[in-house]
C-alpha cells in the first residue's frame, strides 16, 4: 500500500528502530510508548485489521506470535507482557495496517488511546 505508514516503514522509506525482522514480520519500537517496553509486531503483508485477515494471513500471524514467544528473554519481556490489537477508530486504531502492540514493564500512561 503506497501511503500506509507501516508499509513504508517495512519498505525502509520511513526510519524505525528495528528489533527483529524476517520474511513475514517486522518488530519495531513504538514511537509513542505507553509502557517501559512497547513494541509493534507488523506483518509484512498489508491488511487493515483482524476482521480483514484471510485464513492464510491468520496462519502467518499465529506463526509470528509463536516465534515471538521464543524471543521473550531477548526482548526483555520475561517478567510478563500484554499483546493488544486494536480494530477500528472506536477501539483506538489509528494505523490501518494490522499490528500487535507488545507491552511490557511498567505502564507509562493510563490512557486507552
Ligand atoms: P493504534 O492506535 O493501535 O493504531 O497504534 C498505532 C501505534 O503506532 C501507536 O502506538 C503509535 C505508533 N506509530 C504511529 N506512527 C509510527 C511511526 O511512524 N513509527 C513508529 N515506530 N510507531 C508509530
Amino acid at each position: 500500500m503506497d501511503n500506509c505508514i507501516f508499509c513504508r516503514i517495512i519498505r525502509g522509506e520511513i526510519p524505525s528502530v528495528k528489533v527483529y525482522e524476517d520474511d513475514d514480520m517486522l518488530i519495531i519500537k513504538d514511537v509513542n510508548p505507553q509502557a517501559e517496553i512497547h513494541l509493534l509486531l507488523l506483518p509484512k503483508e498489508h491488511y487493515a485489521n483482524i476482521v480483514e485477515m484471510s485464513d492464510a494471513q491468520a496462519r502467518t500471524l499465529a506463526a509470528c506470535i509463536k516465534k515471538l514467544s521464543g524471543m521473550v528473554d531477548e526482548l526483555g519481556l520475561k517478567d510478563g507482557f500484554r499483546l493488544v490489537s486494536n480494530k477500528g477508530a472506536n477501539a483506538c486504531q489509528s494505523v490501518e495496517h494490522l499490528h500487535i502492540h507488545i507491552l511490557g514493564g511498567k505502564p507509562l500512561s493510563e490512557k486507552m488511546c
